[in-house]
């Protein structure tokens, strides 16, 4: 059952009067408040929140424009704020954990940007990404008080209990909660932001700090909602859709999320993992353009390699060979169509130099020398290679689209004649998915196959890595409720994975390392 999805909603907002606060907000909101007044000897004004989310299905295409399935999940990062007067133009930043060692810096007093230095791997870089969106922001919403003058100083305390390092959006949380406590802060209590503007200044933010992130995460952490999941799309325009799981007769639908503790540094592995496939599927829709005598747009908005990628391939091959000249427009069944078409376009031309494409091979076929081709593609971030493998790195990303395309289909059109059934088939969607991450797109490690195959044997229908992979989280679908397999499935990952990997694993340890999540609300706002 889908929600109609609303550009005008608005960051849902509570105080202490609020009745049926959210979880998150009960737990949480007093020690959060508690722990400002220790640290500022004074009450913060409000507090902002966002969460992590979990991606269902549609791994490393967002950044290639194509819908992906998330949801959000009860993990979190909270930041309670405190305004300061006019006389106090600087940012103190206290982190409840404390190997975030606290910061400080000053506002220009000019009203320019904050400088974020991308090369130094520091917590105060993700405040500023989120800052710096919300200032651009701020100076489009109100350009005569914002131009020639800084931003209001403000003390912030923050606390998350998203795992870091772990596919679940640690990054994402932080910033959007960021940003909505600058612009709040900023604009005052009478002004409510909408879920689509925190959603559309967010999905860039993380470019900052030089990763060449797609807008999954911050979509998902803004527009959560209980108990549904999120359709984001990218274009035509950016949307995400709520949905919920179809009504079983004996199961609920249950998504375990187990953590590898196998922790993968983004910033670090960058240039051999993330931007590298960000190169890689850029190249391939390059290389497929030049392969097809078509011309792919260039200079769009939100993108860090101003050179198009592989939606931009189907919609020019589309346009040229088939006479359709609007660009695909999100229906389900012309997608299945075109992204099958797509498929063996990619085994056409791409399928003979399996083994990968040298930095001359790519020259030649784009007809450009390799100066050229370095400077247009190799520059924005570092990356290393020996060779860029086109073909596997596109027949992920088209076949991966393919899926969550067959997903929503299945939550949305299909009738089940068993639970069973269901389960089937959204499984095997996640595990083909898996299967593709792993030997297409080469995100997975030995620790994720291995949960994935201990799940797969104690009861999980569908079993994958989720979000950028290389180490991280697993997510599985498994039936739930009281005839279901969810206490099953993590006995199992406790004694054949997590115990014997991690021998001196504490109980409070193993407690984090497998969250049993319900799809949650997403940003929020409390006025304490
Ligand atoms: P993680 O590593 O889970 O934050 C990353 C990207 C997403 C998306 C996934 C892969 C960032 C901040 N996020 O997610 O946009 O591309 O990988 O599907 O890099």
């Amino acid at each position: 059952m889908t929600k109609s999805y609303s550009e005008k909603a608005l960051i849902p907002e509570f105080n202490s009067k609020t009745k049926d606060l959210p979880k998150p907000l009960v737990e949480r909101c007093p020690t959060i408040i508690e722990k400002f007044n220790r640290t500022y000897g004074t009450k913060p004004d409000f507090i902002a929140r966002s969460p992590g989310r979990v991606n269902l299905i549609g791994e490393h295409i967002d950044y290639c424009d194509f819908s992906v399935l998330p949801s959000a999940i009860d993990v979190d990062m909270l930041c309670a704020v405190k305004v300061l007067d006019e006389k106090n133009p600087s940012i103190t930043l206290t982190n409840a954990d404390p190997s975030f060692a606290q910061r400080k810096f000053d506002l220009p007093l000019d009203g320019s940007y904050v400088t974020i230095d991308p090369s130094i791997s520091d917590w105060s870089n993700y405040f500023k990404c989120g800052l710096h969106v919300a200032h651009s922001f701020l100076k489009t919403l109100a350009p005569e008080r914002f131009t020639g003058a800084p931003l209001v100083g403000l003390q912030v305390f923050c606390e998350g209990n998203v795992p870091t390092g772990s596919g679940l959006s640690s990054s994402a949380a932080f910033i959007c909660a960021v940003a909505l406590a600058v612009v709040k802060g900023n604009m005052g209590p009478d002004y409510h932001m909408s879920k689509q503007d925190l959603m559309r200044i967010t999905v860039v933010a993380e470019h900052y700090v030089g990763v060449n992130n797609g807008g999954m995460d911050q979509a998902a952490s803004v527009c959560g909602e209980e108990d549904h999941a999120l359709y984001v799309e990218f274009k035509p325009q950016l949307k995400a859709t709520p949905f919920k799981f179809p009504q079983l007769k004996n199961h609920e639908v249950s998504f375990v999320i187990a953590n590898t503790l196998v922790v993968s540094n983004k910033f670090e592995t960058a240039p051999t993992n993330y931007n590298l496939r960000v190169v890689e599927v850029t190249t391939a829709a390059n290389v497929l353009a030049a392969t097809y005598g078509v011309v792919l747009p260039s200079e769009k908005e939100g993108s860090s390699i101003n050179k198009g990628n592989l939606r931009d391939f189907m919609n020019v091959y589309y346009a040229r060979y088939h006479n359709i000249s609007a660009p695909w427009n999100g229906d389900i069944e012309t997608g299945i169509e075109r992204l099958t078409k797509m498929l063996e376009l990619v085994e056409e031309s791409l399928a003979n130099k399996k083994k990968g494409f040298s930095v001359d091979d790519v020259a030649q076929a784009l007809n450009c020398s390799r100066e050229e081709f370095t400077k247009d593609y190799l520059t924005t971030s570092p990356v290393r290679f020996q060779v860029l493998k086109l073909y596997q790195r596109a027949k992920h990303v088209y076949s991966e689209s393919l899926r969550v395309l067959r997903a929503l289909k299945l939550m949305t059109t299909a009738k089940f004649a068993t639970d069973e059934d269901f389960f089937r088939q959204f499984g095997a969607l996640m595990n083909e998915s898996q299967a593709s991450c792993d030997k297409l797109y080469e995100c997975s490690c030995p620790e994720i196959d291995q949960i994935c195959s201990i799940a797969l044997s104690n009861g999980s229908c569908g079993s994958r890595l989720t979000g950028a992979g290389w180490g991280g989280c697993t997510v599985h679908l498994v039936p739930g409720g009281p005839n279901g397999n969810v206490e099953q499935v993590k006995k199992a990952l406790i004694d054949q994975f997590y115990k014997v990997k991690y021998p001196n694993i504490t109980d409070t340890e193993l407690e984090n390392a497998i969250i049993v999540s319900k799809p949650a609300l997403g940003s929020c706002f409390y006025e304490s």
